[in-house]
Formats: C-alpha cells, structure tokens, sequence
C-alpha cells in the first residue's frame, strides 16, 4: 500500500529519480526483448506464407496477439520495489568555519535533528589534529522510501591562526572513501557494495558581502576535481537582498576566474519544458543565499513558519521569496540527488580510480591528448583503444593481485595454525613419552606405580 502510494507520488521527492531511472531502464530492456522475439518470430512466418505478407513485419504487430495478462508489465513496480526495499545512500559533507550554521542547515534540510552527533571512526584514520571529521548517519524514512542519510561535519575548518592546509583533511577524506569503496569493487563478492563515496559538498560562504576570501579559493581549487561543490552563502538573512545579489556576482566571478568546477544542474536536449525551467530556476539561485532555522516563529499574519524572527519582521526559510533555501533542498533532495550519485560515480571516482592506476604503473602516452592533425585520427583511436585494453588489463591485474593475496593471506594462517598443532601435538607425545618412561623407570626398580604419598610421608616422619 505505502510502496505504490509512494511510487505514484511525485512529492515523495527522494526516490522520485532514481526509481524512474531504473524503470526507465527496465522498460528499454524489456521492448528490446521484444523486438528480437518479434523480429524473429515474424520472419520465419514470412519465410513460409510467402507471397501473403510482403510488407515488412512490425514488431507492435506481435506485442497485440497477447491474449492474456502475461505480467511483465509489473517489471516496473518490481524494480521500484527492490529499490525501496535497498534502500538509498547519500554522504553529503558540509565545510565552513565554525558557527556558519552548517549543523542547523542540514537540520532544516532533513527536518531531522542529527544531533548529538555520533563520532563514528573514519576511513583512512591517522589524521593529525587539525580539522576533525566527524560523520553521523541516520536513516530517515519517508513513504516508506528508505534514505540512509550521512552526514560529515568538518568541525574545525578555517578556526585556527594558521588555516593553510585545512583542505587537506578534508581531501585525505574524501579519497579514503573512494579507496573503501575501490577496495569493495575488487572484491569476490561486490553483492553488499557500501556507497560511503561524498555525494555533495556544501560549502559555507561566510557572508561578508565583499568576496571570497583565499581561505574559501584554495579550498574549492583542492577539491573541485574530486567531489560535487555546492557553494552556500551562509546566513543570508544577515545581508540586504541588494548585498545578496552583489555578493553573489562577486563569488561567481571568483569561482570563474579561479576557474574552479561548481556543481550545477546538466541540462539534457531531452528534457521537457517544465524540467529545463525547474532547472533554469535552480542554476539562476547559485550559489545559494540560505538561511537556516529549527525553530517555528509566528508570522505577522499569525502562520507557523519555520524561521528566524527579529524586530523588524520574520526571515521564513521554507519561503522562496525570503532565502534560497527551498532551491537548495529541492536540487539536493528532490531533483538531483541522483545525479549528484551518478557525477560522484561516473565522473570525480572515475577519474580518481584511472589516476590511481596511472600511479600504479599503467602509463599513459600523453601526446596522444595533443595530437590535432586529423590524419593521425585514426592512429590516435587505435592507440586510445590500447590504452582502454590496457587500463582493463590493469583493473583485472589488480583485481588478481587483490585475489592472491587473500588467498596468501589465508594459506599463510591455515600454514600458522597447523604448525601452532604440530607443536602442540609434538608436546603432549613428549609429554606422554616423558610419563611413560618414568613409569617404566619404576616398574624395571620394582617401586609401585603410585609411590608418592605412603613414601613422603615416611620421609616427612623420619625427618
Ligand atoms: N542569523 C542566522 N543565524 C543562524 C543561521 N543558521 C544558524 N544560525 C545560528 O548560528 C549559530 C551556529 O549555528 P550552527 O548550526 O551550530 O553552526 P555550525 O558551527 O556551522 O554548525 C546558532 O546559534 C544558530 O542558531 C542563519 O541562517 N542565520
Ligand atoms: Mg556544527
């Protein structure tokens, strides 16, 4: 009951992307199913009717004989259901200095209280003690949708007199998560894959009205490459909607110049009217003047709102008009949380993982990244085929690799275990033997076997 209603409302924002995706997929696989069949099955009745047909056989013509419900048509549901049932995973990070309001924001986005945040050990620990990391999941349900929410606060970013290399934890992070999961992929069994990989990074503008601050350039220069950038201007309501404005024009100059990679919503030639204005309507707000609140004031009109109320009116978060927040948790939540899993996934691991096999010995000829001259077009795809033949010869190395030394590992502690046996095996027979010979000792000098008590007693008397 709840799946369908879930399945059939477009509010249910979370699952809304990836479900249609997956259907989608189904759908496409399903009908090519059904071209090959039909294809098939109408040549042969060409073959023999001969002169009957003629015309070329449509494959629809086959799909209307099904006289009965068949029940493939439930594929969809099938999937949405398996998805469900899984669950969904999103890692988003949030960056900024200390009280930017970053714990209220993803409070408010998630009208979840993430709080106490529980420390949970990191991937790739040994980290000094600069900027912590601190990762709290939660799983959050909502029509029955499953959303395994992780959150990983930088409590510490930007506080300290020296702030030069505070991305660097940071960063250190983000790859120890794709290492995780790069090492989950070469595993035998890939069936319980954990995707802890950052889907998003929500970076906290301070809002000074002026321009980035160098703090903020190096941050985003380390780590645009390696994970979704959402830059947020953090207390928007701290600012005039002129000042918001302006201060927008400057970070987004910054971020040009800097020529620095932000998220932004992709618009597809296949999108229809709606999607590409919703998207139009999102891009225009970046980055995001947002104001945070988890707290319920009363409007001037006597509303419940969440917000933050002053002496001269009340900023409601959930209210376009006031802040981008709705914006923000719509491309996060609603619309694009899929496609931030599908960049993480396709595009920023994608480029890490080839990047770390190039530093494990695969090396690759980067002429053929210059080459202009078409002539040598065809050279160049040959060569690029080879690189691609030898980049998956690699991963299959590496998967091997990875496979013998699990299998070293454990011959190396069954090989342990058996001598750790044999050992003790070869004791207790010394023993036993050692026992043996003593009994036989007595047994050739006539004592009894069980001499010990009468004989030190008449030594203890005597003495
Ligand atoms: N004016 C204003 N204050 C905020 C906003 N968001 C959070 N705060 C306040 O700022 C303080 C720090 O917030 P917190 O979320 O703990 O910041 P964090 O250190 O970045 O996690 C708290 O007192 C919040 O109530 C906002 O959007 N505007
Ligand atoms: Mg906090």
């Amino acid at each position: 009951m709840d799946e369908s209603y879930a399945y059939e409302q477009p509010s249910n924002g979370v699952t809304e992307q990836v479900e249609q995706d997956d259907i989608v997929d189904q759908q496409e696989q399903h009908q090519d199913d059904v071209y090959t069949n039909g294809a098939a099955t109408n040549g042969s009745a060409n073959g023999l009717s001969g002169l009957n047909g003629g015309a070329s056989p449509q494959p629809a013509v086959i799909r209307k004989t099904l006289a009965s419900w068949v029940g493939f048509s439930n594929l969809p549901n099938q999937v949405h259901r398996r998805s469900v049932r899984r669950g969904f995973q999103f890692v988003a990070m949030v960056v900024g200095e200390s009280g930017l309001g970053k714990s209220t924001l993803i409070n408010t986005i998630f009208e979840t209280t993430l709080s106490p945040p529980k420390v949970v050990p990191e991937p790739g620990t040994d980290r000094g003690k600069t900027v912590e990391i601190q990762s709290t999941a939660a799983e959050i349900e909502e029509n029955g949708v499953r959303l395994k929410l992780t959150v990983v606060d930088t409590p510490g970013f930007g506080d300290f007199v020296n702030n030069d290399d505070c991305w660097k934890p940071i960063l250190d992070n983000i790859e120890a998560r794709y290492d995780a999961y790069l090492e989950q992929e070469n595993r035998v069994n890939r069936l319980k894959m954990v995707d802890n990989r950052v889907h998003a990074c929500i970076y906290f503008i301070q809002p000074t009205g002026h321009a980035l601050k160098p703090i903020d350039i190096e941050f985003m220069k380390r780590l645009h490459t390696k994970v979704n950038l959402i830059p947020v201007i953090a207390k928007a309501d701290t600012l005039t909607e002129e000042e918001v404005e302006l201060f927008k024009r400057r970070v987004l100059a910054d971020i040009e110049h800097h020529e620095i990679n932000i998220f932004s919503p992709p618009m597809y030639d296949r999108d229809d009217d709606e999607t590409a204005q919703e998207n139009e309507e999102i891009i225009r707000k970046i980055p995001f003047a947002v104001v945070g609140s988890d707290q319920v004031v009363k409007a001037p009109d006597g509303r419940n709102v969440r917000g933050r109320s002053y002496p001269w009116g009340v900023i409601e978060v959930d209210n376009e008009q006031h802040c981008d927040f709705v914006k923000l948790r719509q491309m996060l939540v609603r619309t694009h949380m899929e496609e931030l899993r599908e960049k993480t996934n396709d595009v920023l691991y994608e480029d890490y993982r080839s990047e770390k096999l190039r530093a494990m010995g695969v090396t690759q000829d980067e002429s053929v990244f210059k080459e202009t001259n078409p002539a040598a077009k065809q050279a160049e795809e040959r060569k690029r085929h080879d690189e691609k033949l030898a980049k998956m010869e690699a991963e299959m190395k590496m998967v091997f690799q990875q496979k013998v030394q699990e299998k070293e590992q454990k011959l190396k502690q069954s090989e342990e275990e058996l001598y750790a046996r044999h050992r003790e095996m070869k004791e207790a027979l010394e023993k036993q033997r050692l026992e043996l010979d003593d009994k036989k000792r007595r047994i050739e000098s006539g004592r009894p076997l069980t001499p010990e008590k009468g004989s030190k007693k008449r030594f203890g008397l005597g003495k």
